[in-house]
């Protein structure tokens, strides 16, 4: 037959007088022993003073607020009939406010109670925000779960549904420490990627690795110009679909060409480098197939074409990539074009250039012409739709009128906007160009 038991507040150490700042069960809760049934704060500490046997609670004989020493009533319960005999149960060791818990060890005393527990969800709910804009659990703080007032505090303010935290202390408890643990994974997963155009797109976070584990490391800041350039080509990475078609074109007679008013010009302190004349091709092809030389408008509906031809070089600088704009290359020579590059190109270097000399672009070259390699994707500069990357010219066996002839091959990489350009566009593009490039006579047409 069920008993009616006195609970009273056990052997608290050296604490008396001790508010109580938590109740954690109603009356008709039917409570397992050492479930904790109320929260006492200490100046120092928090503590949790548990069931000390099974049963229901009968009476609660104080409120959050009252102050309560050793001995003090604090619940009446009824014992299950299992509870003949009421085990009775310290409260747990104090614990540093805000630091873990550790489970009550089994000892005489009284208290008791479960709750007929407030029902938690078992699904997580998720909402966006918290945890600097990752999917983090909805603030619920379980009735069930095993923790002390500080670490439901904890979990309180971080958002996270301590019913969902698998408490690593003794007989389940939740810590601070699991809590952590718990935010840290929860930062791991993966997450939605902020902004339209990544829209949805799953992205694993970094590992956190700690390379001196492997050897010597230093840490070197990057530089501002790579901060800023690595922000936005990520961007452009992340939200561009890009394209990359590949060509090559003879410039075996353009070489020729070049090399003989190289000469003439050197006295007059120009260097005339073949990316100068791949300006005005390029601009040749833009004037053929407008639709690279264009962007898309705010709305992404509309292209917006543009009638002048400002082309972006890329220029590496010891400070990183800049890409400065050569204006109205459509209306200039060869030779000034050779100029304005070799001054834009030290300006960079120099790190004289302006913002303004970096806007307005309609379409890139990225010249690796000069260093070598065969072939490379590089990414669009937004908004433009297209970017020409060029490396090293080199002489290849060439299949003409029946024989192999030794021709000088550009490669070309011609990255593009797949939403704007047609695979079958650039590859005309690409074509027209290295037609152009082949019989450099064509620009004067
Ligand atoms: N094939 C073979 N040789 C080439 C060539 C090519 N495609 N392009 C240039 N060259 C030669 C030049 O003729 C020159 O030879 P000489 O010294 O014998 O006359 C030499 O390579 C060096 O040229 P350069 O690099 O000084 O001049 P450039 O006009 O070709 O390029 C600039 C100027 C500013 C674009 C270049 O210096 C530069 O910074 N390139 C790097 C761009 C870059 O980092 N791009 C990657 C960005 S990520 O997409």
């Amino acid at each position: 037959m069920a008993e009616m038991k006195q609970v009273l507040v056990p052997d608290i150490g050296n604490y008396k007088d001790v508010p109580v700042i938590e109740v954690m069960v109603k009356v008709g809760d039917a409570v397992k022993a050492e479930q904790s049934l109320l929260t006492l704060e200490t100046d120092k500490a928090t503590m949790d003073v548990p069931a000390p046997f099974d049963g229901v609670v009968k009476e609660i004989k104080i409120k959050v607020g009252d102050i309560i020493s050793e001995g003090t009533l604090i619940f009446v319960m009824e014992a299950s009939a299992t509870a003949a005999s009421a085990a009775q149960i310290p409260p747990s060791p104090p614990s540093p406010k805000g630091g873990t818990v550790s489970a009550p060890t089994t000892q005489p005393q009284a208290l008791i109670a479960q709750p007929t527990v407030p029902a938690t969800s078992s699904v997580p709910h998720f909402v966006k925000g918290g945890l600097g804009g990752i999917s983090a659990p909805v603030a619920h703080i379980s009735a069930k779960a095993h923790a002390s007032p500080s670490v439901r505090s904890f979990a309180r303010e971080l958002g996270v549904d301590l019913a969902q935290v698998k408490g690593s202390a003794e007989k389940g408890r939740i810590s601070k420490d699991d809590v952590q643990n718990f935010v840290k994974a929860a930062l791991s997963q993966p997450r939605a990627a902020a902004g339209g155009g990544a829209g949805g797109m799953q992205v694993l976070a970094m590992p956190v690795i700690d390379f001196a584990k492997f050897g010597e490391i230093e840490s070197k800041p990057l530089s501002r110009i790579k901060k800023i350039s690595g922000a936005n080509l990520h961007r452009n990475w992340v939200t561009i679909p890009h394209v990359t078609q590949f060509d090559e074109a003879d410039i075996s007679e353009m070489e020729a060409f070049r090399k003989q008013i190289g000469a003439e010009y050197a006295k007059q302190n120009i260097k005339i480098t073949p990316l100068a004349f791949m300006l005005k091709a390029v601009v040749a092809a833009l004037q053929q197939f407008p639709e690279f030389n264009a962007s898309l408008d705010a709305s992404g509906e509309n292209l917006v074409l543009k009638k002048y031809f400002h082309i972006g070089v890329a220029v590496d600088t010891p400070n990183g990539l800049m890409v400065p704009v050569l204006r109205d290359v459509d209306k200039k020579g060869i030779v000034q074009l050779a100029q304005e590059l070799g001054e834009i190109s030290a300006k960079a270097r120099d790190l004289k250039i302006t913002a303004a000399d970096m806007q307005g672009g309609c379409f890139s070259i990225s010249s690796l012409g000069g260093i070598g390699g065969t072939a490379f994707t590089p990414i669009i500069n937004a908004p433009e739709v297209a970017i020409l990357g060029v490396s090293k010219a080199s002489m290849k066996p060439v299949y003409q009128d029946g024989e192999f002839v030794p021709r000088l091959m550009l490669p070309l990489s011609l990255s593009y906007d797949h939403r704007v350009v047609d695979g079958a566009s650039a590859a005309r593009f690409t074509q027209y160009l290295a037609g152009v490039l082949a019989d450099i006579r064509r620009l004067a047409l």
